[in-house]
């Protein structure tokens, strides 16, 4: 590996997918230049514990304990405590294994004294000794509600409970009106030389990240470059139903559809640059003539030297924007 980049960036992100970049990202860049803001729009309250699946998923993932196989909940883990309330007959559709129990205990104990989401992640991030930073978009619950032909589903209803099986036909940010970004995530946004968008489902990841008053608008209000990394590679989602909300939106799934759902800064949207697949290569003049600079590489991430890999080169083409702006 070259030498670790100095850039100050911000990651938004979303579970498996982002967390794999910002992983990448979190080894490419020097400790402290790194802060990663994750969706807190899948979080819910089960069991009378608070879960908060992203943020878990990114925490575990650059602590390097994350479960290989699922991407979300702990290496090495074991069910007893889920086998013990399936018996009772509690609720055992949401799979919370023993290791990962720990973390919503302690974190459900820690915002019942009155410490906030932000600072119970810190707290954790150092406890992982994870040495970039970690914020969740805010520290109010704005959950993320799925309307779709079975009627208006919590978000972890409809992707885990359902399984992503009911019709979409759009989302809504519950009280997002009345929310602030946690502590850190403006100034993190206003210090940054790059804003990177995740591979991340863009309607439930990164859009109740953009939403949350402010947000949207310091990105904008900072000249650097903002790039996103396609989430979609040759019409599928690598991961989680982005593909299959995009058509039941009425939306041809694609990276340029991806591309689309952005927009570019110099329009209306946010993005000055776009990652896309070899697979989606085709796509690249299109998405050009929208106004974006284009990479074209391999984004699929399989092994740790492959989320390194996309990091760098992400890296190499904001440094390539910045130069430019
Ligand atoms: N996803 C599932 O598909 N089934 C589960 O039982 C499940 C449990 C779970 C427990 C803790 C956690 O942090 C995440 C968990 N996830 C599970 C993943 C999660 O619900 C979704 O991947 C995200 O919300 C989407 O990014």
């Amino acid at each position: 590996m070259t030498n670790k980049h100095s850039l100050h960036v911000v990651a938004l992100a979303g579970g498996v997918g982002g967390a794999k970049l910002a992983h990448g990202l979190s080894q490419t860049l020097i400790p402290g230049r790194l802060t990663v803001i994750v969706n807190s729009g899948d979080d819910f309250e089960h069991l009378g514990l608070k879960i908060c699946p992203d943020l878990d998923t990114v925490c575990y993932t650059l602590a390097g304990i994350a479960n290989p196989t699922t991407g979300w909940g702990r290496w090495d883990e074991s069910w007893n405590a889920m086998e013990s309330l399936e018996r009772l007959g509690g609720p055992a559709w949401f799979r919370l294994g023993d290791r990962d129990l720990g973390t919503h205990l302690e974190r459900t104990r820690l915002l019942s004294k009155g410490w906030t989401l932000s600072q119970v992640t810190d707290e954790f991030r150092r406890a992982w000794k994870i040495e970039q930073t970690i914020i969740p978009v805010t520290d109010d619950f704005v959950p993320t509600m799925v309307n779709t032909d079975m009627g208006i589903l919590p978000f972890q209803e409809y992707f885990v409970k359902q399984q992503c099986r009911p019709v979409v036909t759009g989302f809504r940010f519950n009280n997002v009106d009345y929310s602030n970004p946690a502590p850190g995530v403006v100034d993190a946004i206003q210090k940054a030389e790059l804003v990177v968008i995740c591979p991340s489902n863009p309607w439930v990841s990164i859009d109740p990240i953009l939403a949350i008053p402010g947000v949207r608008m310091e990105v904008l209000s900072n000249a650097c470059p903002v790039i996103a990394v396609s989430p979609i590679i040759g019409g599928r989602a690598v991961k989680g139903p982005a593909a299959k909300m995009y058509l039941e939106m009425g939306f041809k799934p694609s990276a340029l559809s991806v591309a689309e759902h952005y927009g570019v800064r110099i329009i209306d949207g946010i993005l000055s640059g776009f990652v896309m697949d070899n697979k989606d290569k085709k796509m690249s003049m299109e998405i050009q003539k929208m106004g974006l600079q284009t990479l074209v590489t391999k984004t699929l991430m399989k092994t740790n030297d492959d989320r390194k890999q996309l990091a760098q080169e992400v890296l190499e083409f904001g440094k390539e924007l910045i130069k430019k702006n």
